[in-house]
């Protein structure tokens, strides 16, 4: 999902003013910013203009009301896949725990309504976050859930929003961000491709998120898909008492990457603990809590009562655009994970961290098929691509490029290619 567009190497009206490396630049000689930081005072104090008839506004997520205003906003009119087949549809739930990690601004949660009726047209939200680039640890602000009302697309109003939320950043005295998007803008620093684990395999077919290839049967897809019963490790879910072990096998596992956030304890509980939904099973599938974002699981050893591994799943369900049957793919994605056997001499060339991978992440699968979802998905990063194979992940057509926004650093490993194979 999230469409690409490599060949639009065309001028950038607005990027081109923007603090952001140009396409075609050589690589930097230095990481570093690219526009120094301003004192506060020096800040621009009053919102940008927007074009008559809308007005700006902050929107309080704590307020029921205007959380359900962004999922209604975001619901209709937010990323589709190339064939406007599936859009994401983040549920109230998830915008709650994606837009207050700890030490959130309720300023960064910027709105545009309309003047006469109030209603939300468009958002684009920021949340803070530490990053480690290389060898380089900084504040930040992750940009994300830009998104404009389908009846007011190609006015120029995406550059009034990102310039809005960029002045509100900028008023909290941080002058970084990071985002994502499918589209490719000045100028990426590294690309992911998406990957499809299929779980529901009729479903999949019905709703053509996926088709029989060629010398396959319907029947034999689903016995080759097939997800075991019982995971191979001693996992449970995460409890309070493990964000102490998990924090530190994250922040340990984490150094093998050269682009990382860097969470303190209480980002951990916020990320990996806070997701997991009221307790009460909800009538949309087994394994699923009423408002259940995410599940994180650790691995503990019998022996020892030492915490070796963890793996965490976001869920994110698209809406099914044109189906008569069904409305909803239930989709999870991998997100961390880590494992102690990566810290073990020689792990990494003699395969032991690849066959570790494969069974944690082969849970994760398993957890993922009985919480009924669909479809689980991964992305070309971290140590992905060493099992995506083995776990029968197929590449998907939507790609995601990466930014950071006033940082300059050369390009980080990623696609070589856009086949998903380095
Ligand atoms: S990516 C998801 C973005 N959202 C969607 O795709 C939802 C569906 N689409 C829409 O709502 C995750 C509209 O099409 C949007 C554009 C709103 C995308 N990123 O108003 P105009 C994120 O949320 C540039 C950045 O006429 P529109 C990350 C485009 O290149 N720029 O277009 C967000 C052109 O500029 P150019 C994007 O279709 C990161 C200009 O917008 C973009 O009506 C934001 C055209 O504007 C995108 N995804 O609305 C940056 N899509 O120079 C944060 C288009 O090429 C930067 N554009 O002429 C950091 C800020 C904080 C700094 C702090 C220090």
């Amino acid at each position: 999902i999230g469409g690409h567009n490599k060949k639009d190497m065309g001028a950038h009206k607005f990027w081109a003013t923007q603090p952001v490396p140009q396409l075609g630049e050589g690589p930097p000689i230095d990481d570093g910013y690219i526009e120094p930081s301003k004192p506060r005072e020096e800040v621009r104090q009053e919102p940008y203009p927007l074009p008559k008839d809308f007005e700006w506004s902050t929107l309080d997520i704590n307020d029921p009301k205007q959380n359900k205003e962004v999922y209604d906003l975001l619901s209709l009119n937010y990323v589709e896949d190339d064939d406007a087949s599936f859009r994401f549809q983040y549920s109230a739930e998830f915008l709650q725990w994606a837009l207050k990690p700890p030490g959130y601004f309720k300023e960064w949660h910027v709105g545009v309504r309309v003047s006469s009726n109030k209603k939300l047209v468009a958002f684009i939200s920021g949340v803070p976050i530490t990053l480690r680039v290389r060898g380089k640890v900084f504040t930040a602000s992750e940009i994300n859930y830009l998104c404009i009302h389908k009846k007011l697309r190609s006015k120029r109003l995406a550059p009034v929003l990102i310039k809005e939320v960029t002045r509100q950043v900028h008023l909290q005295g941080i002058f970084q961000a990071i985002y994502t998007a499918g589209v490719v803008i000045p100028t990426p620093i590294s690309v992911c491709r998406y990957f499809h684990r299929a779980l529901n395999i009729p479903k999949l077919l019905d709703v053509e998120f996926t088709h029989v290839p060629r010398n396959m049967t319907a029947a034999r897809m689903i016995r080759v898909n097939k997800v075991p019963d019982t995971p191979t490790l001693n996992i449970r879910p995460m409890e309070e008492r493990d964000v102490v072990p998990v924090a530190d096998l994250f922040s340990k596992y984490m150094r093998r990457f050269d682009m990382v956030p860097v969470m303190s304890l209480e980002d951990v509980h916020h990320q990996f603990l806070s997701g997991q939904g009221t307790g009460k099973i909800g009538d949309g599938g087994q394994g699923r809590r009423v408002g259940q974002v995410t599940w994180t699981y650790v691995v503990e050893n019998p022996d020892t009562r030492r915490i070796t591994d963890f793996f965490s799943i976001y869920y994110l369900p698209s809406t099914i655009i044109h189906n008569p049957d069904h409305k909803t793919l239930e989709a999870g994605y991998l997100y961390y994970y880590a494992t102690d056997v990566a810290f073990e001499d020689g792990a990494d060339d003699d395969g032991r961290l690849k066959n570790r991978l494969q069974s944690l992440i082969g849970d994760a699968l398993v957890v993922a098929n009985q919480a009924k979802l669909d479809v689980f998905n991964a992305l070309t990063l971290m140590d992905n691509v060493s099992i995506l194979k083995d776990l029968k992940f197929g590449p998907g057509d939507g790609f995601l490029n990466f930014y950071l926004y006033n940082w300059r650093t050369s390009k980080l490993a990623g696609l070589e290619d856009e086949s998903g194979v380095k």
